[in-house]
């Protein structure tokens, strides 16, 4: 059943997409096995830091079902570093050091997991087989594990030809902090450390590709999130034109930032088909993951608030390290994400923040949900609670008094984002989101009374909440086709890939509500390059606002094609006509109507002849690239229980009010919120990588890297509040990340909350907060603070 009038904008349309992946008929790149395909496994290195001095595959080759053995040495031009995917942005002083890797090492390894030899054979167990026979000479070296010593100037250096590790060195202010601190009654400061991840998707990373001598032409099938840029690298790698590639990228079982990224991998396999002349396919298997994907998190802050004895803030210093792993092939998202989240929703008049970025001897960062937004975002918020204690002001209290109001937009930051642009916040409704948080949440009255009555069953209980910014629907563009067939289908095709997002739906409300057809009469095709060959891909938040926006542009060119036509085919004036139930259709006499196909059909004539200018058929395709990017908010409330005993924290409620704009589909963005949430608890409590002193990781595997799974998310309560972006005419802003980016905020001003009484004045400033973590940081509670920064004051001045 269709609406009149358009408004499937906005309403809680089941997923088209849910029948196909309920049933199993999805078709992932796992699923595509072309007839005769062969099967890669990659010889990696168990060191992370090493010479390789030669490379025996003389036993590997000769193995039966092996197909080919490549080594840097087979690749020829091949074997050159990739490109720096994002260049950093242009901020006066800054220094970024661009380091890539090869496709597979020639010479120095520089992290574990590092590919040293591709074997190729009739199936993946030879391949497995052929790859243990292959013996690699490496001289170990001294691995950079730690990141606070990466720097030094006596630290091993991950690429000899820099005079350290420094990758970058980026400095951004605005006003005066000194000025701002010498005014200031209270001046705090604290280290925070955020701990590393991995992106954790559920599928692993996969490519098949298959050269077609006779065609001449490659197709790729790969779970990226990215498919038109791995398009176009591929061709350039391989000296194909663009249009001899097609990438296609069905569903995928997962992306969370790592599948941006582009891999050599993505290169290898087409390349090994075009020598083999056969279809070639490698999956990844989970342990690979660990090392072959990139990863996210690790920083280190030194962070100081001023604020006045009111508890308004004066200024802000952050001065931070980056872990970038071994290479930095993402430029300087991640940490100009945290620089410039950092400053939340808050009035900030004085900001001097300063990064530098390290390499180690780990795998490289890469964005993963949140993308360095959330490590911004917890050293604000904590730094905003200690700040509250220090001046005897309520949690809340503290935030109310600083958030940026509803008449104070466009807000201007005056330092640069990562898409280049200032960071202007657009609108929002951050008094508004506290405000109703604090009352979901019962903050003055039930939940004190839920407190008490679990606190005389001997549980410790606290609340959390706190704000976030999510700098969402980044350029620099998307594209978008709509078509009407004369069958009456309509058809949607967009370059952007689809991880789980719901693109099949909220992307078919769009067009459904422009040319009055139900969202399940709409065939949606993403990130098939032969479909749609321009836009960038999936990230940061960006689909709603970035493809949403051409779409909506798309369909509303289509829907005028569709007036004029109906207008002459029922000589009426367009302006008489009203297009629902898949007609158009005379206002008021809805008998006289004419059906979209019929009309697709005489716009596509075979004989006679049409006007000049006319284009065929009714569609058309649109691109939309906003000036900057939208700024999504919220804020979070949680309730826990501590177990004082064991440090087992249970979440007892969990509560998002955010505002992502126009919401397209109510239920689609609550999925994406308990999403984001699920994985934020598993980044503030769960997750992390383990790195020995040689740099080896020693829990790359679900056994022991601990991802929240269903017993450890809670049910999680949403409320939308809708501040239309002014920057589109949907007035979308994105939501993708806005779940996962404040947890880790949350659930530390929670769990002291609950800990008051118990282990008065303790502080987390450690993230991940493992069970282990905070049963040490309460038996050492009170007499050692090892994260204190000496010159920290903790009273009024
Ligand atoms: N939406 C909406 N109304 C809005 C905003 C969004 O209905 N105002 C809908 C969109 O139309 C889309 C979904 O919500 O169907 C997410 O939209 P958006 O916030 O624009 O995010 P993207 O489509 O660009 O997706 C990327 C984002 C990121 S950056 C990561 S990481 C992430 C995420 O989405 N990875 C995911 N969500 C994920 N969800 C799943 N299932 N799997 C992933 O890998």
């Amino acid at each position: 059943m269709s609406r009149a009038g358009g408004t499937w904008v906005g309403a809680r349309v089941p997923r088209n997409e849910d029948a196909r992946l309920l049933t199993g008929r999805a078709q992932f790149v796992e699923d595509v096995e072309p007839p005769g395909a062969l099967h890669v496994a990659f010889v990696r290195s168990d060191l992370p830091a090493g010479r390789l001095r030669g490379l025996d595959v003389d036993r590997a080759r000769a193995h039966p079902g092996v197909a080919g053995v490549f080594t840097a040495a087979e690749l020829g031009p091949l074997c050159r570093p990739g490109a720096v995917l994002v260049p950093p942005p242009p901020i006066e002083g800054s220094v970024f050091h661009a380091r890539t890797a090869l496709p597979l090492v020639r010479d120095r390894i520089r992290h574990q997991g590092e590919a040293l030899a591709m074997i190729v054979a009739d199936s993946r167990y030879v391949a497995e087989d052929a790859a243990a026979l292959v013996e690699a000479d490496i001289e170990p070296l001294d691995p950079v594990v730690d990141l606070e010593g990466a720097l030094d100037a006596d630290a091993p250096r991950v690429h000899d030809d820099l005079p350290s590790n420094l990758a970058a060195h980026v400095r951004q202010t605005k006003g005066d902090y000194a000025a701002a601190r010498e005014r200031a009654d209270l001046v705090l400061g604290r280290r925070f450390h955020y701990d590393r991840g991995i992106g954790g998707a559920i599928e692993n990373r996969v490519v098949v590709a298959d050269w077609d001598a006779r065609a001449d032409r490659l197709q790729v099938w790969d779970t990226t999130q990215a498919p038109i840029p791995v398009r176009n690298v591929v061709a350039a790698a391989l000296g194909l034109s663009e249009s001899q590639v097609r990438v296609i990228a069905p569903f995928v079982g997962g992306g969370f930032g790592p599948k941006i990224m582009f891999y050599a991998e993505e290169i290898l396999v087409p390349w090994a088909s075009m020598q083999l002349g056969r279809p070639v396919k490698w999956v990844e298997d989970r342990y690979e993951n660990f090392f072959a994907t990139t990863q996210e998190r690790g920083q280190l802050h030194d962070s100081e608030i001023a604020v006045t004895r009111e508890g308004r803030i004066l200024g802000v210093r952050d001065t931070f390290m980056h872990d970038s792993g071994a290479y930095d092939p993402y430029g300087l998202t991640i940490p100009i994400n945290t620089q410039c989240t950092l400053l939340g929703p808050y009035r900030v008049p004085n900001y001097e923040s300063e990064f530098r970025v390290a390499f180690t001897n780990k795998p490289s960062v890469t964005p993963v949900r949140g993308a360095g937004r959330q490590h911004g975002v917890f050293v604000m918020e904590r730094l905003l609670d200690l700040a509250a204690r220090g001046v005897g002001l309520d949690p809340v209290e503290i935030r109310r008094r600083n958030v940026i109001g509803p008449d104070e937009f466009p807000y201007n930051h005056e330092i640069l984002y990562q898409d280049f642009a200032p960071l202007r916040y657009d609108s929002g409704s951050y008094e508004e989101a506290l405000e109703e948080a604090v009352r979901l949440v019962g903050y003055d009255k039930t939940f004190p009374r839920e407190r008490e009555r679990l606190q005389a069953d001997g549980r410790a209980v606290g609340v959390g909440v706190v704000n976030y910014v999510e700098g969402t629907g980044i350029g620099p563009y998307e594209g978008a086709r709509v078509t009407v067939e004369p069958s009456g289908t309509v058809r949607l095709a967009t370059g952007v890939g689809t991880q789980g997002q719901g693109h099949f739906t909220s992307f078919a409300q769009i067009v459904a509500d422009a040319i009055g057809v139900a969202p399940s009469d709409v065939r949606v095709v993403t990130g098939d390059t032969s479909e749609f060959h321009w836009g960038t891909g999936t990230f940061a938040s960006r689909g709603a606002v970035v493809a949403g926006n051409a779409i909506h542009a798309a369909a509303r060119a289509v829907r005028e094609k569709i007036l004029r036509h109906a207008g002459e085919a029922l000589e009426v004036d367009p302006d008489d006509l009203e297009l629902a139930d898949g007609v158009a259709r005379v206002k008021g006499a809805p008998e006289i109507s004419v059906e979209l196909g019929a009309l697709a059909l005489a716009a596509n004539p075979l004989r006679g002849a049409v006007a000049p200018g006319t284009q065929p058929g009714l569609e058309a395709t649109s691109y939309f690239g906003p000036p900057y990017g939208t700024t999504a908010n919220g804020t979070h409330a949680i309730v826990v229980a501590v177990d004082p005993e064991t440090a087992m924290v249970e979440i007892l409620r969990y509560l998002v009010v955010h505002d992502c704009g126009t919401v397209i589909n109510p239920m689609i963005v609550e999925g994406q919120i308990h999403g984001g949430v699920a994985a934020g608890i598993g980044n503030a409590f769960y997750e992390e990588l383990v790195f020995d002193e040689y740099g080896g990781t020693s829990n790359a595997s679900f056994m022991d890297y601990l991802l929240p799974t269903a017993t450890d998310v809670p049910p999680i309560e949403t409320a939308h509040i809708e501040t239309p972006s002014p920057l589109n005419p949907l007035g979308t802003k994105g939501v993708g990340e806005g779940g996962a980016i404040p947890v880790a905020a949350a659930f530390a001003q929670a769990v002291e909350d609950a800990l008051a009484d118990i282990a008065p004045g303790l502080e987390i400033l450690d993230i991940p907060l493992s069970p282990g973590r905070l049963f040490e940081l309460l038996r050492a509670h009170p007499n050692s603070r090892p994260n204190s920064r000496p010159e920290s004051s903790g009273g009024l001045s």
